[in-house]
């Protein structure tokens, strides 16, 4: 036992009382309510506080701006967390905040951490994670992950928008990986745009493919391959771009960009098992207008880093971190179509290809082909469809044994 101090048992206490959350001393992720609350009676002096660390990646467990760890214990139902404000919500009401800071980490980017002196999400538990930072548990006991995390690009709460996952679409980590748009057409509605590229971060993404016809746009390039296995820094993935105008500003505009997934890392001093799922996938870009302009490009994926004493990836598990499809480019009179979303499979997700002369968008990257796929021109004086986003990154690392069992969904590959 590291003896927290009384500070943390008040805060667990609150979200004891709204969310059935529990406070146990941090360690061995052995606390039972009982002891806790015989702690909370017999510990009283807050400079006996200490912290043991146990070096987890890109932040320090034992920051003091973190504040005392609270056994975060989410027991049924569907949550919400901004990694911005902090705040954590359920359906139906907001909940206490949990302790926790946005930290630099070694390269000066910011992330949101998150202190817990444990971490359970049951089985029938749903946390979608939303925000500009990458979120990290740093959780001083054990970590069990039964139900849902999910922090992919998605429609944002008004159903209108689409917005890049926790710490995805970052300029500073996307310089190279953002999409390249589609050129627009020279000749006000006459040829088609161009398509856009996809979003890169583990591979390359997809090429956007031409518009056709006269002064038409051409494709904008891929996003390329960006970072390294070990996911230090922690960073999400990076978005396509958006595809080439018709040449009539006023109307019909390219297919909107395809976000990145977001970044998840949970570092426990204990043990980490999961057996439900986590998700942080891209979203697909749009398809290019009614007339002619060019699909956009889809977002990749962004990553997921589990680290712990031991990790357990069980058989029922899916940790996915998928690209996703590019926009079909737009042709006269018929509504082409969006890129997929990312899967949570070894499947790519599919580019749009509902039309004959609308250049078809790139599948995404997923399972064994981690780039995103090339989009194909327009014919016909259609738009080009817009690239696939590439795979982001998953890394498993169990500082004494790491178990990936063969039947889990785990795409792409885990680095270790
Ligand atoms: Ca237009
Ligand atoms: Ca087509």
């Amino acid at each position: 036992m590291d003896g927290f101090t009384p500070a943390a048992i008040t805060a667990s206490v609150v979200l004891t009382q709204v969310m059935a959350c529990t406070f146990a001393p941090s360690g061995a992720g052995d606390g039972q309510a009982a002891d806790a609350a015989a702690d909370a009676a017999a510990t009283i002096d807050t400079a006996a506080a200490s912290c043991a660390s146990w070096n987890p990646p890109n932040v320090d467990p034992c920051d003091p701006r973190l504040g005392e760890p609270a056994v975060l214990d989410f027991d049924g139902g569907a949550f919400g967390y901004d990694t911005d404000t902090g705040a954590l919500t359920s359906l139906v009401s907001q909940l206490p905040v949990p302790p926790g800071a946005l930290v630099e980490q070694h390269d000066g980017t910011i992330v949101r951490v998150v202190n817990v002196a444990s971490l359970r999400v049951s089985g029938s538990s749903t946390l979608t994670v939303t925000g500009a930072h990458a979120l990290v548990f740093v959780v001083h006991g054990d970590a069990t992950i039964d139900g849902v995390i999910d922090v992919s690009a998605r429609l944002d709460a008004t159903g209108t928008m689409f917005i890049a996952g926790p710490g995805g679409n970052d300029a500073a980590r996307c310089v190279t990986g953002t999409g390249r748009p589609g050129e627009a057409t020279t000749v006000g509605s006459a040829g088609g745009g161009g398509g856009a590229g996809g979003g890169g971060f583990a591979a390359n993404a997809g090429d956007g493919g031409n518009g056709h016809g006269s002064g038409h746009g051409a494709g904008g390039g891929k996003g390329a391959s960006g970072g390294g296995p070990s996911i230090e820094p922690l960073r999400g993935g990076c978005a396509g771009g958006t595809g080439g105008d018709d040449g009539d500003p006023s109307i019909d505009a390219g297919g909107h960009a395809g976000d990145g997934g977001g970044a998840l890392e949970i570092s426990a001093r204990g043990d980490v098992v999961v057996a439900g799922a986590i998700a942080a996938g891209g979203s697909g870009g749009g398809a290019g207008a009614l007339a002619r302009s060019g699909g956009g490009g889809g977002g990749s994926g962004g990553a997921i880093l589990l680290d712990g004493e031991t990790v357990r990836i069980l058989a029922t598990a899916s940790l996915c971190a998928n690209g996703a499809g590019g926009g079909e480019g737009g042709q006269l009179a018929v509504a082409s179509q969006p890129g997929g979303m990312a899967t949570c499979s070894q499947l790519r997700s599919t580019g749009g290809a509902n039309q004959a002369d609308g250049g078809d968008g790139g599948a995404g990257g997923a399972g064994a082909v981690p780039a995103g796929g090339n989009a194909t021109n327009g014919t016909s004086n259609a738009g080009g469809g817009g690239g696939g986003g590439s795979v982001g990154r998953i890394r498993v690392r169990g500082r004494t044994t790491r178990t990936v069992d063969g039947a889990a969904t785990v795409s792409p590959a885990p680095a270790s």
